[in-house]
């Protein structure tokens, strides 16, 4: 492991860490053990064999970054305010002093497989490793809106982030933020998380906090919180409004809960398999439960059922399995699709968007049968 990697493993803890903007380039260097897509600001993807866990090592967590990592110290506090009784603000200290909430999530960028539509819209080009399950933990954020005492009237809550830049498409200096209805900022299992994975937050993942969503596309998981703001209007923000929004024949629509979708992480892409073989993966809807999940073997519509594992937190990915035989040898493909509860399934093909978000279609993986000895 290279000199790079390792200075982003000592510097990714917090605790008395001043994050500098070099830590991103360092950690978008050629050892870096993510798919590096931008290293400047530094986008990354996951890498393929580390789909097959069903948590994500936090090193091999993708990593989403509209601007330049933010610079924070150790007073970092984030501020309470807008339409509430009693504005305050909180250090780190005083986050960890509340009850703290372990949630599990899967997390998908609204822009994953994006490289897979066509024609290819303009944003990040996404293969399919913009996607990671997280253990994360830290105060609900409805305990730290408790204390301010929001108004009856507030019908969203604005999280706004410390990381900021120009774009080409808005005027002067554009940051982060994002707002979500205010039901869902006072569900329990929304989070500003302190931890991943059992360790402090990373960096790149933003440290000393950010907002968990689960559920919800990663766009809502906003990171590097610095203001909290309850709302009497919704809010209209670069990012609430120009970026994440479904825009097609029909209209505009935000991004919000992820698509159902499912993943097929054995076999892999090019690999030599016996003829008869366990096709594994995972699915997850924002919506709700994973009802199934069928696989079909080569072209047509033979699908078959998959048994169901039991997905670990209500808001993690389901693991899934089948066993198959495939008599001919040579190539072959395989496709899985998902259904939820709610009766959602995975598309053929999605109703193409012009900036390219939730595609959710299914997809073949194609592999060989060897030759039997
Ligand atoms: N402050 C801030 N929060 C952010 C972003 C960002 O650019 N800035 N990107 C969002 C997007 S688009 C995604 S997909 C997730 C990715 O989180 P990760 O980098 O921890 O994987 O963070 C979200 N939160
Ligand atoms: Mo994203």
């Amino acid at each position: 492991m290279g000199q790079a990697a390792l200075s982003v493993r000592t510097t990714a803890n917090y605790e008395g860490a001043v994050v500098t903007v070099s830590e991103t380039r360092a950690s978008a260097g050629s050892s870096s053990p993510l798919h590096v897509v931008r290293r400047d600001p530094y986008n990354a993807e996951t890498p393929e064999y580390a789909l097959s866990e069903q948590t994500t090592p936090t090193a091999l967590v993708y990593v989403r970054s509209n601007f330049d990592l933010p610079v924070i110290d150790v007073s970092h506090t984030v501020a309470v305010g807008g339409a509430v009784r009693t504005p305050y603000s909180l250090d780190v200290a005083a986050l960890r002093a509340l009850p703290q909430r372990i949630v599990g999530s899967t997390m998908e960028c609204a822009g994953n497989d994006r490289l897979s539509i066509l024609p290819l819209p303009s944003g990040e080009p996404w293969s399919s490793g913009a996607l990671s399950t997280i253990t994360w933990s830290g105060p609900s954020l409805r305990d730290v809106l408790a204390y301010a005492g929001v108004s009856d009237q507030a019908c969203e809550i604005l999280v706004t982030a410390a990381d900021s830049g120009p774009r080409d498409d808005a005027v002067g200096r554009v940051t982060f933020a994002r707002a979500i209805p205010i039901a869902e900022a006072l569900h329990p299992d929304t989070i500003l998380a302190l931890t991943m994975n059992g360790a402090p937050l990373t960096s790149v993942h933003g440290a000393p906090t950010r907002l968990v969503i689960p559920g919800w596309y990663g766009m809502a998981n906003v990171k590097w919180v610095q203001r909290i703001d309850a709302l009497l209007t919704p809010y209209d923000g670069y990012f609430q409004r120009q970026r994440y929004v479904y825009e097609d024949a029909s209209g505009v629509s935000a991004v919000r809960r992820m698509r159902v979708k499912s993943i097929i992480t054995s076999p892999t892409a090019g690999s030599t398999n016996p003829s008869s073989l366990v096709v594994r993966g995972w699915a997850w809807s924002g919506a709700a439960a994973i009802e199934r999940v069928e696989v079909v073997v080569d072209g047509g519509n033979q699908w078959q059922l998959t048994q169901l594992g039991t997905p670990t937190t209500p808001y993690t990915w389901t693991p899934w399995e089948c066993a198959v035989m495939i008599k001919q040898v040579g190539r072959h493909s395989i496709r899985s699709r998902a259904t939820d509860t709610t009766g959602a399934v995975q598309p053929d093909a999605i109703v193409w968007n012009r900036l390219g978000y939730g595609n959710n279609a299914v997809r073949p993986v194609v592999f060989e049968i060897g030759i039997r000895e």
